[in-house]
């Protein structure tokens, strides 16, 4: 089992609440731990119940309709990990303890579901020759700049309600990394196209499960579908152009490397695709 890490850092994000230190050997659930009594959070703006969020199902004894480790409806509450722990009716962190209880800012109780694309090309110099370091070819893939917190990222966001991975993948692209909540209805077609044409291959999955993301609690988790979409021959990828949007700051075609210091656990998806390709690392 991996151990989150961004999961326990100290201040809770968009909040000044820090997390109960959880030291390396006592993430695990099966650790006994008394003196364990994180702060119980959750966002008011959670709490105040968007399309996106669940219903409070606490104090235990009011009434839950949510149906945990199963699809409920249009939301997929299944865990990559299989089922997952309800303790008095509120899932537990399948990876551990995180120093805080309650949902924080994310709206699902257990898992909330996003789906990160990965889009890469080789990197060539001016006369189109692919650039190798060391002999190995060197990918670049497409990033954007969080606004929340000022860190490179994969373009994704969260599955909503009714929405597949497939259609997120490419809803979170267009939003992300060619802002097309911006655009107008021409530029809106242009990219649907573009969009069309780059993610009609289907990709490959790379990942499937939780991320180490830094909203992770206790009771509410991030989880993703990571897919490759690879373009070898710089065909299709060159011919767009970039422009963050949405909860985007900035958007960049970033060096696939080591040396890289991504969100959360993107890292980890970065180097699983430079292995798939056989490409600098
Ligand atoms: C990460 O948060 C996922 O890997 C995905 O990149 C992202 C989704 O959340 P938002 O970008 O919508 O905040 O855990
Ligand atoms: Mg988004
Ligand atoms: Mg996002």
């Amino acid at each position: 089992k991996p151990l989150h890490r961004k999961a326990r850092q100290s201040i809770y994000p968009k909040s000044d609440i820090q997390r109960f230190p959880v030291p390396d050997d006592k993430v695990d659930w099966a650790v006994e731990w008394l003196e364990y009594s994180p702060i119980d959070f959750t966002s008011s703006s959670v709490l105040a119940m968007p399309p996106w969020a669940d219903v409070e199902i606490r104090p235990t004894n009011s009434e839950n309709f949510l149906k945990f480790n199963s699809i409920d409806g249009n939301v997929d509450r299944k865990s990559g990990f299989g089922d997952y722990s309800l303790i008095d009716g509120i899932p537990r962190n399948p990876i551990g303890r995180t120093g805080i209880r309650g949902r924080g800012v994310l709206g699902r109780w257990g898992p909330n579901h996003a789906a990160d694309p990965i889009t890469t090309r080789w990197k060539r110099d001016d006369d189109g020759n692919v650039v190798s370091y060391n002999d190995n070819p060197v990918l670049e893939f497409v990033a954007i700049k969080r606004q929340d917190n000022g860190q490179w990222a994969l373009p994704g966001g969260m599955v909503e309600a009714g929405d597949t991975v497939t259609v997120t993948l490419k809803k979170e692209f267009g939003e992300e990394a060619m802002n097309s909540l911006e655009a107008s209805e021409v530029e809106k077609k242009e990219i649907e196209k573009m969009l069309h044409q780059l993610f009609s291959s289907g990709g490959k999955q790379i990942y499937k499960g939780y991320v180490d993301d830094p909203r992770n609690t206790d009771n509410a988790w991030m989880e993703t579908t990571v897919v490759n979409f690879h373009d070898d021959s710089d065909s299709a990828f060159s011919h767009f152009k970039l422009k963050a949007g949405d909860d985007a700051g900035d958007v960049a075609w970033l060096e696939v490397d080591h040396k890289l210091d991504l969100y959360a656990n993107h890292n980890d998806f970065i180097m699983a695709v430079a292995r798939l390709h056989g490409a600098y690392y």
